[in-house]
């Protein structure tokens, strides 16, 4: 259904689903996509479809992380691309970070095709892989860009999986990702997980941010120290379990 009318009980959930089913008519997201995100929002029903508390909290330590990264990347799929490239862009902006286009289905067409949705939406800092190689990895992710994810020292890796994740931590680099499976490998070994639908936690990730930049580098310290990642993994399990 195209034209979702508001009076629809899933109205919300139908479109967000729309959004994933025209990134892949356009070449932007993998038919693997549609099968991630059906993932998705079976874990996104299990904790209300409702950013939660533990989500707030993981979203106010990110923004932090991000200001106080000397090379913040933001690492950009088919998915995410098709999602919030408008909030990835404003992201992009507000900390300033490079945007990166990183895919696991690899795909020239559909990376030129990420960069132009990109920069039709704004975007002035955008890097392609394939000038470096990560290690730790055989699969496409591990084509990125010199002066991006290869020498970034905070990586904001949403709706990933777990590989990468593994092999940038590491190279001794912070991992941010957004997954609402609290599970997953990803969510389980990132610095910082937001256990919430990326259509919820962008917009409120690049308000915080926005709001962080105005107070002192000490108080963004002060919120990663008070951070506790397992603590909000775990609050995420039990929500999911009530
Ligand atoms: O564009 P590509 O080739 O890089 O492919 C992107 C996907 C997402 C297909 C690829 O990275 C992949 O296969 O990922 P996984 O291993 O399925 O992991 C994606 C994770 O994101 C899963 O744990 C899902 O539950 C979660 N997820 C899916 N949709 C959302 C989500 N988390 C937050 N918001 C969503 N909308």
């Amino acid at each position: 259904m195209r034209d979702v009318p508001d009076s629809h009980p899933r109205a919300v959930s139908l479109r967000i689903r729309n959004a994933i089913v025209e990134g892949v008519e356009m070449g932007i997201t993998s038919p693997h996509g549609l099968l991630a995100h059906g993932r998705g929002e079976a874990f996104d029903y299990l904790i209300g479809e409702k950013t939660q508390p533990f989500a707030k909290r993981a979203i106010k330590a990110a923004a932090a992380l991000l200001l106080t990264a000397k090379h913040p990347v933001i690492s950009v799929n088919g998915n995410a691309a098709a999602l919030v490239p408008v909030e990835l862009v404003r992201l992009s902006k507000v900390i300033p970070a490079p945007l990166e286009v990183n895919i696991f289905h690899a795909s020239k067409k559909r990376e030129k095709n990420i960069k132009t949705l990109l920069q039709k939406k704004g975007a002035e800092n955008i890097l392609m892989p394939g000038n470096a190689v990560l290690e730790y990895i055989d699969h496409n992710r591990r084509f990125c860009n010199r002066e991006g994810i290869c020498k970034a020292d905070v990586v904001f890796v949403p709706l990933e999986d777990g590989d990468r994740c593994e092999a940038l931590l590491k190279m001794g680099k912070k991992v941010i990702t957004v997954d609402l499976n609290p599970m997953s490998r990803t969510a389980q070994k990132a610095n910082i997980t937001i256990v919430d639908n990326i259509v919820r936690a962008l917009p409120l990730l690049v308000k915080e941010t926005g709001q962080l930049k105005k107070r002192k580098r000490v108080q963004w310290k002060k919120i990663i120290r008070n951070y506790n990642n397992k603590a909000v993994l775990k609050q995420a399990l039990y929500r999911i379990k009530r």
